[in-house]
């Protein structure tokens, strides 16, 4: 059983605190962030962050699905808008610290979540990401895979392995005449039959190889960054063998033919995002993967490199609970029959790195 950190008298302070200084911004202001959005981003670096934000979704309670019925009024989730609004402050709170021009973020419940989330960080955290991808996947769940930014996107294509399976966002990304392709991922989790699970991500790890081999054929130097939750540590059979996200820098230099996971560049025992507290195991479902040419060494070279001692996993401490320091969720759990709140953040740690224009 993990730790419980916040008891009810810090649940009332952080509820009380949230409530007054988060009045209520409604959902159609969308224009006055606009109106406060700054200049366009810095064009000598780009910064792409990760987040599987879990379970974000708003209070109201969709008719079309019951995948929200448990997080809409009256469900177990016990989900309320003002403890929804203190999501909406900690996750935004988070990502403004990551300061990134590029969020991929899984778990979103729909558009309206990723427009409050765009709105927090404006008003409240000074950070404007304005523009959105976004696609109602029809999860079973209502939990969708998606972007936002603060560069203008281009073409988008959503990539469906396979109905029932979250579509992962690819969107082109033109900068300086130059283009960025990322995608956004959230493979299937490993609940249930684990042959069943990793089939399932095996059939989406080979529509997202599909789509960067095609583009690495079109072009040996393009740019391509695919990240997301994939419910495979590094070096598991899917990510390694299916999707080629190679542990082997010197494998993707020569090869070209695969993509280099920037989770190999930290310390084996510093790659956890996720903790498993049924086992008390760390694993690494969240990495950034990169193509050849963003590699410094990289050739032929994309017009952009990715900076290694910029990548990691960001997390603060209070991003942490227990005695494993294990991510800091919110959510409703029990302990003893009696139910209580955490109100932390996510399950999963984000990611970020930083890619820099060559010069
Ligand atoms: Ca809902
Ligand atoms: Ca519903």
């Amino acid at each position: 059983m993990m730790t419980r950190l916040p008891r009810l008298s810090n649940f009332i302070v952080a509820l009380a605190l949230a409530s007054a200084l988060l009045p209520l911004l409604p959902h159609a202001a969308q224009e006055a962030s606009a109106a406060a959005s700054t200049p366009a981003p810095p064009r000598d670096a780009i910064v792409i962050a990760q987040w599987n934000a879990e379970n974000f979704y708003d209070t109201e309670d969709d008719p079309d699905t019951s995948g929200d019925d448990s997080f809409s009024s009256g469900g177990w989730a016990h989900w309320t808008e003002a403890r929804y609004r203190l999501k909406l402050t900690n996750v935004a709170e988070i990502v403004s610290a990551m300061k990134p021009d590029i969020l991929c973020i899984e778990e979103v419940e729909n558009l309206r979540v990723l427009q409050d989330l765009q709105e927090v960080l404006s008003a409240t955290f000074q950070w404007p990401m304005e523009f959105v991808v976004h696609k109602d996947s029809r999860d079973p769940r209502a939990l969708d895979c998606a972007m936002i930014s603060r560069i203008k996107p281009g073409k988008v294509k959503w990539l469906n392995a396979a109905p029932g399976l979250h579509a992962s966002p690819c969107a082109e990304f033109k900068i300086d005449g130059a283009t960025l392709t990322v995608i956004g991922n959230h493979w299937k989790s490993r609940t249930g039959n684990a042959k069943i699970s990793a089939a399932k991500r095996e059939v989406q790890a080979d529509k997202v190889r599909e789509e960067y081999l095609r583009r690495l054929e079109a072009d040996p130097a393009a740019a391509i960054v695919v990240t997301g939750d994939f419910n495979d540590s590094i070096g598991d059979r899917v990510p390694l063998d299916c999707a080629m996200f190679r542990t082997n820098i010197t494998e993707v230099l020569e090869g070209g033919d695969s993509l280099f996971c920037l989770s190999a560049l930290l310390p084996e025992d510093g790659r956890g995002t996720f903790f498993y507290s049924q086992n008390k195991k760390w694993h690494s479902f969240d990495t950034i993967n990169v193509s050849r040419g963003l590699l410094p060494e990289g050739k032929p070279a994309s017009p952009w490199a990715v900076d290694f001692t910029t990548y990691r996993i960001y997390v603060e401490d209070r991003m942490r609970m227990g005695e494993y320091g294990v991510p800091y969720p919110m959510r409703r759990d029990r302990e003893k029959g009696e139910p209580y709140f955490l109100l932390g953040y996510s399950d999963h740690f984000p990611l970020v790195v930083t890619l820099r224009r060559r010069r």
